[in-house]
């Protein structure tokens, strides 16, 4: 209903009375207050005049409806957006094993069991962040899937970039750093035959607009946020419809120039290469210097006794 009432605001462009909007939904003047306060708290301004009524001055700075008339290409056509989600992917991986249509984003404002990797927590809290899920359909095989989490790095950065200015940098496989902090995270998770990807997901969380005492004390530190680093807020609309004119061009630009660009761009963008690292793998752990991404995207490591070590996926830690 809430989203009824901006129409009836927007479609009056001017003050409405409590009682007519009381009138059109059934509801008492108590609860269009409620209603109006919980849009407020959403990002929404509305002015009460307790004489003329409600008018709203701004839409919050996460619309769909906004989102819809920035989005020119086939990533975004179709948006499914929640409030409130489990996980954007888990919800996306089930759209599509339904048949979903490549392009399909699923937002939601917050994540109830927001997904990292290995069974970890991505925190979501409600009003601030970007947490969405992309459905693609990529003529590929398995081996190369994080081709895709390195798409979505790189347009990413370089949205984020354009729209704040901050210098922020992958660092290998799928984290967004600024200032030695995590800004962001990517998740991708298929479904695939041996020898093809039949569909996969490519999960975006960023942080935007959160104070850093929303996360937990053990995350605080390694973690940062787009308003924490600039001291101003961003629209999360205008940054998700960036991000997915970013996905488009990278995904025309790898079907039709193959992964070169797409890797040659992530090595400008990375803060990993030329850095003494530490990665670990399950139990295993490796030192070296990471000095390449080969063409799949793995790691290439140069250990100290100078042999050369291919790592797929772990966790990195910049020691130099
Ligand atoms: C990631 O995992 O970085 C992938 C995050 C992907 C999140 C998106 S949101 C939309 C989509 N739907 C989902 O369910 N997931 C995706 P990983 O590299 O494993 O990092 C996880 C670790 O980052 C946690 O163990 C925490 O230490 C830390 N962390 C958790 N929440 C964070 C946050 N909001 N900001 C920064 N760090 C966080």
């Amino acid at each position: 209903m809430s989203e009824r009432i901006v129409e009836l605001l927007k479609k009056k462009g001017n003050f409405v009375s409590g009682e007519e909007i009381s009138r059109e939904f059934g509801i008492t003047r108590a609860a269009v207050w409620k209603k109006i306060k919980a849009l407020r708290d959403k990002g929404y301004l509305i002015e009460a005049s307790p004489a003329k009524g409600y008018r709203l001055i701004k839409t919050s700075e996460l619309s769909v409806e906004e989102l819809r008339t920035l989005i020119k290409g086939d990533i975004g056509r179709e948006i499914v957006f929640l409030e409130s989600v489990d996980s954007t992917n888990s919800l996306s991986m089930e759209l599509a094993d339904k048949g979903s249509q490549e392009g399909t984003v699923v937002i939601a404002d917050s994540q109830k069991k927001g997904k990292g990797r290995l069974g970890r927590t991505w925190v979501s809290p409600p009003g601030v962040n970007i947490h969405m899920s992309i459905i693609m359909r990529p003529k590929m095989e398995p081996k190369d899937a994080t081709l895709l989490t390195i798409m979505a790095a790189v347009a990413c950065v370089t949205a984020l970039r354009r729209a704040t200015e901050l210098q922020v940098t992958i660092k290998w496989p799928n984290d967004l750093m600024v200032s030695g902090k995590k800004v962001g995270g990517i998740l991708t998770e298929m479904k695939s035959d041996p020898d093809r990807i039949i569909f996969a997901v490519l999960g975006i969380g960023i942080n935007v607009n959160m104070d850093m005492k929303e996360l937990p004390p053990d995350v605080r530190p390694i973690a940062t946020s787009i308003k924490q680093e600039t001291g101003e807020g961003q629209s999360r609309t205008l940054l998700i419809a960036e991000i997915l004119k970013e996905i488009e061009h990278w995904y025309k630009v790898l079907h039709k120039m193959g992964r070169a660009p797409l890797l040659d761009e992530w090595r400008v963008l990375t803060s990993t290469l030329g850095r003494e690292v530490r990665v670990t793998v399950g139990e295993e752990a490796f030192t070296g210097m990471a000095e390449a991404i080969d063409e799949e995207g793995m790691l290439i490591l140069r250990l100290p006794s100078g042999a050369l070590k291919k790592i797929i996926a772990g966790d990195l830690i910049i020691l130099r």
